[in-house]
């Protein structure tokens, strides 16, 4: 039996949260559920708190304040490794995410150690994002993909699951990143750890309630690590040419 942890970060989401834990818990009733609250001001953790007395596949961890995404599944996928889950995935408490479609990336995961619900595959939609975000999104994927020379279509794509010996292989102690290109880090990490990412379709909904939290801030520092990675990989990729030592 596989032991399945859906690790939910939020940050004032009163409004949504309650609909994302009852629909997972509906989706695959054998998973528990983390929620890892950043002490939204909005209350979320205490809707949260009494969501876990009533069902004991709920759990919260209360975070001091508002640390980034990237810092938020750290912490997570920590608590997660320490109790031997086997699988942890990563789901937005907005509803972007379906979690009817998290079987879809729990079968995929028995031939991957990383399963990315992926936006940009044939078959994978966007539903109602405005077309300035869509676009940005789009480019920051394009980018990311010549940046680094992978194939994946969406190494920003924040609905995932991996196998707990994938985390357990990757220097976590060592990723910096704190917005959505926390997702990025992580896919170059599995990649270079020459470890099995797959791609499976999903349906990406724009949240009908609540803010989003993305900024420019986040958008800057995507493109700044991105930059870096992939000077580095062409670097190294040069000098394995040129007969040095790939590494
Ligand atoms: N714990 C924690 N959760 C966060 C933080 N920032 C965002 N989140 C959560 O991460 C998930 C994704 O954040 P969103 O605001 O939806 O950001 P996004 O999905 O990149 O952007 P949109 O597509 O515009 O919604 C949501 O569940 C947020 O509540 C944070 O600093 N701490
Ligand atoms: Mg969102």
């Amino acid at each position: 039996m596989t032991s399945v942890l859906v690790v939910i970060p939020t940050y004032n989401e009163a409004l949504t949260i309650a609909k994302a834990v009852d629909r997972t818990r509906t989706s695959v009733p054998g998973a528990h559920i983390l929620v890892v609250d950043d002490g939204s001001p909005d209350g979320t953790g205490a809707i949260v708190d009494d969501l876990a007395e009533l069902d004991d596949h709920v759990h919260v961890l209360h975070r001091g304040g508002k640390q980034g995404l990237g810092a938020a599944y750290l912490a997570g996928f920590a608590w997660g490794l320490s109790r031997d889950y086997d699988v942890l995935v990563e789901m937005d408490a907005d509803g972007s995410h379906q979690p009817e479609e998290l079987p879809l990336l729990l079968h995929a995961l028995e031939r991957a150690d990383l399963v990315i619900g992926s936006r940009y595959v044939p078959g994978g939609r966007v539903v109602n994002w405005p077309y300035k975000r869509q676009a940005l999104s789009r480019i920051g994927n394009t980018y990311t993909r010549i940046a680094l020379g992978t194939a994946l279509r969406d190494t920003t794509g924040g609905y995932r699951a991996y196998r707990a010996s994938a985390l357990r292989a990757l220097d976590m102690q060592a990723v910096a990143s704190q917005g959505y290109c926390f997702q990025v880090d992580m896919a170059w990490r599995t990649i270079r750890a020459g470890l099995r990412v797959m791609e499976v379709p999903i349906t990406f909904v724009e949240r009908e309630q609540g803010e989003s939290k993305m900024d420019g801030r986040i958008v800057r520092e995507a493109l700044w690590r991105v930059t870096q990675w992939g000077a580095a990989h062409r670097g190294r990729q040069l000098r394995g040419l040129l007969g040095g030592s790939p590494r």
